[in-house]
């Protein structure tokens, strides 16, 4: 397998645990008996989930339908509305006046809406994209800050069968360009900008840029006035939100779809430089959010004030904010900007302001509140918490424990939650309820998930040992392919162990046979809880004209578990007559690297550091050898470099780091 990093090691040696007091046993919504229900039939156990928690247009009678495997049907005869589950239906049962959304800028606008209101703005939303044109089976590229119209947009597009595809607000124009290409949108939904850090930071120059560039079918661009900031303007194809959307009938009758229609598309980082568009579909999706999201947070609809902290550019924000939630009728907060503005307390007091009772969040923002002191979350009650979340990455046990005394309280069950983009929810977790849970793993698949650790040749491991994690049975939210690819769906999930899906991260078993996850085993890096691929930041890198060659390594970082580290090979020659020289010129040009990753994928591509070497280490087959650059990014004592071409480079490099 490959390098778990040290500190991921050090996890197995944990051995604390902490049971869910009796009292919250006693009122969990889920025991133990369904693990032993859905052993004994699985397929009847998410049957049953799909009828108790959505509300289905036409009944299913077919649970799963495997025959074209490895694309797997679920709920196939059923009809439904992700929309009208998620909001209408919870008006007709009488909830019309509970707060769906306590949304909350970071300039300190409030907007509290209720679910008829939200009803009622998902209909003339939808009755005015309708309007410009678009229809069931139309994608619909979405690209808005976390402001209450992001959520609105996507079940606008929910409503009429049109899968949405949301591309990440901080991703660049050359990112949205090639995503709206991809996946052939005719309309684009965005802002003029969104606050971040205290500032305006605008958005529609981007769609603007990725637009100019060409080849796509967008014929509209719907723009939801956020800032005020100016725009620039193409008459016949941009339109103001305000215009339309207001004006718009508040009646609109969704689209009934099957449950194999395509609810959205979202892209993700692949071993490769093509990004995957990982495409979901509606009602195996829709059960499992729900079911996961009450299963595993102990949702109480009537009492709980639920908060996730991720952006809906992320999978979390599509599972965990803009669907889960909704389908079960929770009230959540929504909040725009960063931990940090204006005030480092600013998260905790949002959860005072609120009440929030259920927190999810990702390892990384904890190990930064935990760099920033204890005394900041100190300041703020945070006696209404009862369940805090996490997910993104392995939590390391100390930052786990800190979570759960500073934040907790010593009082809430931590569940650290493992599921992937590709996966659509949570599949590994404790149950607050039932799991006594220890700091750093996530320990068990949920009720009705088949997961298992294998060695390389594919056969299951023991207790105490390590492999790769597979999942091996169809689950209900699982992918149903990549967009417009097929085959790489086939070969890239289902083809390392055939039958079974290879999740593409290493795990370990402990003693008692908990999972604890040791990070991906491929060359995807996880910086702060988003994955990037080496490969994609390499192909950025050697895409400017001063560099020749380019090898991309994720090494460990405290606060952001790991951060790009880059080693570039730059060109000689007289072709190239704008490279800076000087005193200042390695910092000059290792800046404007920096930058142009940044213009290429997105700031959070930018590596932390870029090394410019002139020789890189390669096996004899002329493959980078990363494991080599790993380590010298991570301080560490070089490993082997017998199979290295030419075993002198790896001193070289390390000579000119020791001179730099
Ligand atoms: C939901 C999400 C998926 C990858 C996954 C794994 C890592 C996510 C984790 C975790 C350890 C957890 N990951 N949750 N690793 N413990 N609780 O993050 O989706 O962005 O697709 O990333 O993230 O490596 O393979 P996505």
């Amino acid at each position: 397998m490959n390098d778990a990093s040290p500190a991921l090691e050090n996890l197995l040696t944990e051995t604390r645990a902490f049971p869910p007091s009796p009292e919250f046993a006693a009122q969990a919504n889920v025991t133990a008996d369904e693990y032993d229900e859905a052993v004994a039939d699985r397929l009847g156990f998410w049957a049953d989930r799909a009828r108790g928690l959505l509300t289905w247009q036409t009944p299913f009678t077919t649970v799963l339908d495997d025959s074209r495997a490895p694309r797997y049907d679920w709920f196939t005869d059923g009809r439904l509305n992700a929309a009208y589950n998620a909001v209408d239906r919870h008006v007709e049962a009488g909830n019309g006046d509970r707060v769906a959304i306590l949304w909350e800028g970071e300039d300190g606008s409030e907007r509290r809406i209720t679910y008829a209101e939200l009803a009622a703005e998902v209909a003339r939303a939808a009755n005015a994209i309708a309007g410009l044109g678009i229809q069931t089976g139309d994608r619909v590229a979405i690209y808005l800050p976390m402001i209450p119209e992001a959520i609105v947009a996507m079940l606008a597009c929910a409503r009429i069968g049109a899968p949405h595809s949301v591309v990440f607000g901080g991703f660049s124009a050359d990112a949205l360009h090639s995503r709206i290409l991809d996946a052939q949108a005719r309309l684009v939904i965005t802002a003029d900008g969104g606050f971040r850090r205290g500032a305006a930071s605008p958005l529609k120059p981007a769609v603007d840029d990725a637009l100019a560039k060409g080849g796509t079918d967008v014929e509209h661009v719907l723009v939801v006035r956020r800032t005020g900031g100016d725009v620039a303007w193409t008459e016949g194809r941009d339109v103001w939100w305000d215009d339309v959307v207001p004006h718009a009938p508040a009646e609109h009758e969704p689209v009934w779809v099957e449950a194999e229609h395509p609810l959205f598309i979202l892209y993700t980082s692949g071993t490769t430089g093509k990004p995957k568009g990982i495409f979901h579909t509606t009602g195996g999706y829709l059960t499992q959010c729900a079911y996961t999201h009450s299963a595993v947070f102990d949702l109480k609809p009537e009492t709980d004030v639920y908060w996730c902290t991720a952006d809906i550019g992320w999978v979390t924000g599509h599972s965990y904010v803009a669907y889960g939630p909704l389908v079960n009728g929770a009230t959540q907060v929504v909040y725009e900007g960063t931990p940090d503005s204006p005030h480092k307390g600013r998260w905790w007091e949002i959860i005072q302001k609120y009440g929030v009772t259920i927190f999810y969040t990702a390892p990384t923002a904890i190990r930064t509140c935990m760099k920033w002191g204890e005394e900041i979350p100190g300041g703020f009650d945070l006696s209404s918490l009862r369940v805090l979340g996490s997910v993104g990455e392995p939590i390391n046990p100390e930052a786990w424990m800190w979570y759960r005394r500073v934040i907790g309280g010593d009082r809430c069950p931590v569940v650290d939650t493992w599921w992937q983009t590709e996966t659509g929810a949570i599949m590994i977790s404790p149950l607050p309820g039932v799991t006594a849970t220890k700091p750093g793993s996530a320990q068990v698949p949920l009720p009705g998930i088949s997961a298992r650790i294998l060695d390389d040749a594919g056969e299951p491991v023991g207790d105490g040992q390590g492999g790769y994690l597979a999942i091996t049975e169809p689950w209900p939210a699982m992918l149903r392919g990549i967009w417009g690819d097929e085959r790489r769906y086939a070969e890239t999930y289902w083809s390392r162990f055939p039958g079974r899906y290879f999740a593409g991260d290493g795990a370990k078993y402990d003693d008692d046979g908990d999972i604890w996850l040791l990070g991906r085993v491929d060359d995807v890096m996880n910086v702060s809880g988003h994955r990037l691929s080496t490969t994609e930041i390499e192909s950025a890198l050697v895409a400017h004209p001063w560099v020749a060659e380019a090898a991309v390594v994720g090494a460990s970082d405290e606060t952001t578990g790991q951060a790009v580290v880059a080693f570039v090979i730059l060109r000689g020659g007289d072709e190239i007559t704008d490279l800076p020289t000087g005193e200042d010129g390695g910092e000059a040009i290792v800046q404007t690297l920096r930058g142009h990753v940044g213009q290429v994928i997105g700031p959070i591509a930018k590596p932390r550091s870029i090394l410019v070497v002139t020789e890189l280490p390669k096996t004899r087959s002329g493959k980078i050898m990363r494991r080599l650059l790993r380590d010298v990014a991570e301080n560490r004592a070089v490993g082997d470099v017998t199979t290295l071409a030419d075993g002198g480079v790896m001193d070289l490099i390390q000579q000119g780091l020791a001179k730099g």
